[in-house]
């Protein structure tokens, strides 16, 4: 992409009514703009980096055998009234008509809309395991919609839902969401800690929020430090390794604000291993055993030929209030930090250009092909201005790395940098090796 032809609308003021670093990035660097309180335009660059984002998510996803389908976001109230929660819900809920005059509503989640679907065809325990997501607007009339994408009225979730025969099954299946929330944020450059949580209007008795540790954070935790030491890299995706993870991660105090105890938190942690801080909630998920199944009648035929109420979990992952806090834990001063797997580009192309010699433009340009037909996503900087301020507005971008085409470089030797490391004075071939890493 050439920047010239790239609708990047970066403002120098701070914005009053950002207060903390990723909303005020997200919107110096026109990532997003706001149409209404909480309501957000995902501009160009922000709109790449939640697709990247989403991608990951979905793979992820797709591993442990969840299958994608996509439900509207517009939802008939009939059945929030057969599972209880139409009046339980509250205000959070934005509640239409349509023009004769039927209760609908913008969905704040799909614990009904999927149950709904699932106990219009599956009868039988032979059907059973099934897990299913989608990736999907949502809508909650937040009290205090606060600090950009992060805390917002519309956001882009993914939101999965486990069908299980018994408890036991139910939760291999919560093991293995739990198992690829871990994978998909450290693919995502995070380090996330799983942390024993309440249910709210979800509902249910076992849940866990996916926190990452962020000053700016709206979770309030409590965990023992050593839960950092474990490396989920050894762990797989078979029922024993998954309960070997769930009980390696159990043994560690680790718990959002509403289930903290002082007197367990002194008794179960050591002093020095105490950690009081605050983080980011990326995901939650939850088991509620036939919390829905029951009032909405979801029944399979059980080997017995016994009717049952079968056992559910949801999952979710906020994929659009991950894009700010993906910034919020990887910001340096004013600069964003992007991890390579979600970075708007992968590289981009800085030449110096002045209009009496435009030969740096045009070895920008070869450069630019080359790297284009190696499946390489690149940002070329086409733009006639002082190269101070391209460095400044590039390093504001985060892009990971860039390569310079001023004085220093020869024939076909480029200056190139990832950010923060010293410039190295190389061929394209070796470029073109580590972006491919
Ligand atoms: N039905 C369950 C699981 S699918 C559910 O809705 N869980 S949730 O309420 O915890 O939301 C899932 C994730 O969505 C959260 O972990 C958070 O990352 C994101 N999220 C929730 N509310 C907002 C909001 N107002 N703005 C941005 N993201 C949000």
């Amino acid at each position: 992409m050439l920047l010239s032809k790239l609708f990047i609308p970066i403002t120098k003021d701070l914005p009053a009514e950002a207060k903390i670093k990723s909303h005020q990035l997200m919107l110096r660097t026109g990532m997003i703009r706001q149409s209404s309180a909480g309501i957000y335009s995902w501009l160009p660059l922000g709109f790449k980096v939640m697709k990247k984002i989403e991608k990951i998510v979905r793979e992820e996803q797709n591993n442990i055998g969840a299958q994608e389908m996509l439900m509207p976001t517009i939802q008939s109230s009939d059945i929030w009234k057969e599972s209880g929660r139409y009046d339980d819900y509250g205000e959070e809920m934005l509640r239409i008509s349509d023009r004769q005059n039927r209760e609908m509503l913008y969905g704040p989640t799909n614990e009904e809309q999927i149950t709904e679907i699932f106990r219009s065809s599956v009868k039988s325990y032979k059907l059973l395991p099934q897990i299913f997501y989608h990736i999907q607007w949502k809508f909650r009339d937040e009290l205090r919609p606060r600090f950009g994408v992060m805390r917002c009225r519309e956001f882009y979730m993914k939101d999965a839902y486990s069908f299980d025969l018994n408890e036991n099954e139910a939760v291999l299946s919560y093991n293995k969401m739990f198992y690829a929330y871990l994978k998909t944020f450290k693919r995502l450059g995070l380090r996330s800690i799983p942390m024993k949580a309440e249910t709210g209007p979800i509902g249910g008795d076992l849940s866990h929020e996916f926190i990452i540790l962020a000053d700016t954070g709206e979770s309030k935790i409590y965990t023992d430090k050593r839960i950092f030491n474990i490396s989920t890299d050894k762990y797989s995706n078979d029922s024993n390794s998954l309960k070997k993870m769930r009980d390696d991660f159990s043994k560690f105090y680790a718990v959002t604000d509403d289930k903290f105890n002082q007197e367990d938190f002194n008794k179960k942690v050591n002093k020095g291993d105490q950690l009081e801080t605050k983080g980011i909630e990326v995901g939650h998920i939850f088991y509620f055993g036939d919390k829905y199944s029951k009032p909405m009648n979801c029944t399979v035929d059980s080997k017995d030929g016994k009717k049952t109420f079968v056992k559910m979990g949801s999952y979710g992952v906020g994929v659009s209030r991950l894009v700010a806090a993906i910034i919020e834990a990887k910001y340096v001063n004013d600069k964003m930090k992007w991890p390579k797997s979600v970075a708007p580009f992968d590289v981009v192309i800085i030449p110096s250009i002045n209009k009496k010699d435009m030969s740096n433009l045009e070895k920008a340009l070869k450069v630019y092909n080359d790297l284009r037909n190696k499946g390489i996503d690149v940002l070329l900087d086409d733009i006639e201005e002082s190269i101070t301020n391209k460095f400044k507005k590039h390093d504001l971008l985060g892009i990971p790395y860039q390569i310079i085409i001023g004085s220093k470089i020869t024939q076909d030797k480029f200056e190139f940098k990832e950010s923060d490391k010293e410039a190295e004075i190389t061929d394209i071939n070796k470029i073109i090796k580590i972006l491919k890493k």
